[in-house]
């Protein structure tokens, strides 16, 4: 078991907050009452609501300018796990992991599978990469991986993925996640058409590794670290590749990966039709992939999209099973600190749209009122669902206030005191 925290001080801290949680939470519930919404139902719902937590994202993240790592940073993936077990212990929203290799190779996965499972965690996608060099490689992928003019550089980032499939077998993963860097940054410096075509014969071989239990999440971005082009840039290229890989192959959605002012609900509404909806990775941006904290930016972007997700959900959308994870880079923040708050912002957008009156805004929609039918989505994102949140979590054992418990709790200060300061100033990770 990690150093989680202290069970009595969650305890003594919720019981601090009772009286005005309760008083909260009545008044909510009087209030959905009058609107015919039982609340119970919503506790229940946010209750069994999960988002999972990149490994990488308890470290210290960095730009390509430089990296300031804080106290007790994470030395391995043991210390990872801790850190997560510390957000679900909190939060009770984060049931996964979401690991990244090589980042957190280990000797034995099966092992590691166990430690994770006496923190209360769960692995969902593994992520492959070949977007970086490893001091064990031998090939480089200077000029990319999965999409490189090379068939011996193509055949080591095949052999890579098929390594993350064992990987996750052992984790019982639902999935493999492949984001890949591959593209140019000069006009000429590759085929256009010759590139997408070795990235899908590559994906073939990976796909045909897959155990019939696992996905292939195909995540697209628009560009980084490839300026001029890039191979699986958005999500026509992803559900191209997705279709002619076949059923088991899908398209995921990081929130960062798409130009500005992108309509991402929609594209979200389009994978749901054809059923091809990975999921997710949840982060807010104001310029790019900024993997800023969820709902930091723009609570309302977040909303629209989880929107979506609820509403292919309630009418039962043929298919539609997709895996929810954050990817973010904490810069500024304590990491255990953002991703609790990020939990909580997708868990509460998950919540206002739970709140949207289907059935009104079908009616709305259908005569054609425009003012109704907004003013129904909206009413949604205008409740204050915090209450709901919060005796969901204390329901399960979590904090009242999760990141008030965690400063209360000195969790940092006991870990910096064993993992030691990381000094320097490297750049950062992607
Ligand atoms: C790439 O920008 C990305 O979003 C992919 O999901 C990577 O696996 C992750 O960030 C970490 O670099
Ligand atoms: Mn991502
Ligand atoms: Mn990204």
């Amino acid at each position: 078991m990690g150093m989680l925290i202290s069970e009595d001080l969650i305890g003594s801290l919720n019981e601090t907050a009772r009286a005005a949680h309760e008083d909260e939470f009545g008044a909510l519930g009087r209030k959905l009452e009058r609107r015919g919404v039982d609340i119970e139902a919503l506790v229940k719902r946010a209750m069994a609501w999960s988002v999972a937590v990149p490994t990488w994202g308890v470290g210290t993240g960095g730009t390509r300018f430089a990296r300031f790592p804080g106290k007790g940073e994470p030395r391995n993936i043991h210390d990872k796990l801790a850190d997560c077990g510390v957000i679900q212990q909190l939060t009770r929203g984060t049931r996964t992991v979401s690991p990244h290799i090589p980042w957190d190779k280990v000797s034995d996965y099966n092992a590691l599978r166990q430690e994770a499972a006496q923190d209360g965690l769960g692995f969902d996608a593994v992520n492959s990469n070949t977007f970086q060099d490893q001091a064990d490689q031998a090939l480089s992928y200077r000029y990319r991986s999965l999409a490189n003019a090379r068939s011996d550089i193509r055949a080591q980032a095949v052999a890579h993925n098929i390594e993350c499939i064992e990987i996750g077998k052992a984790f019982g993963s639902p999935a493999l996640t492949v984001w890949i860097g591959d593209g140019t940054n000069f006009a000429g410096q590759q085929s256009l058409s010759g590139m997408f075509e070795n990235y899908l014969k590559a994906m073939e071989e990976v796909y045909a590794a897959l155990p019939p239990n696992m996905g292939l999440f195909i995540e697209h971005k628009m560009y980084e670290p490839a300026f001029y082009s890039t191979v699986i840039s958005d999500w026509g290229a992803s559900l191209m590749a997705a279709q002619h890989l076949g059923p088991q192959a899908q398209c995921l959605v990081d929130l960062g990966h798409h130009a500005p002012n992108v309509n991402i609900e929609q594209i979200v509404a389009r994978l749901v039709h054809v059923g091809r909806l990975a999921g997710f990775h949840f982060n807010d941006s104001k310029y790019g992939d900024d993997d800023l904290d969820s709902g930091s930016v723009d609570p309302f972007r977040l909303f629209l999209v989880v929107n979506e997700l609820d509403e292919a959900e309630q009418r039962g959308a043929k298919g539609f099973d997709p895996a929810y994870m954050i990817d973010q880079s904490h810069n500024v923040t304590d990491p255990i600190e953002s991703l609790m708050a990020s939990a909580v912002e997708i868990a509460r957008a998950h919540m206002q749209a739970s709140l949207v009156d289907r059935k009104a805004l079908s009616e709305a929609q259908e005569a054609n009122d425009v003012m109704a039918a907004h003013r129904t989505l909206k009413a949604g994102f205008l409740t204050d669902v915090s209450p709901i949140l919060a005796e969901a979590r204390m329901r399960q054992g979590g904090a009242y206030d999760p990141i008030a418990a965690y400063r209360a709790s000195g969790y940092r200060d006991r870990v910096a005191q064993e993992r030691p300061e990381v000094k320097g100033a490297g750049g950062g990770i992607v």
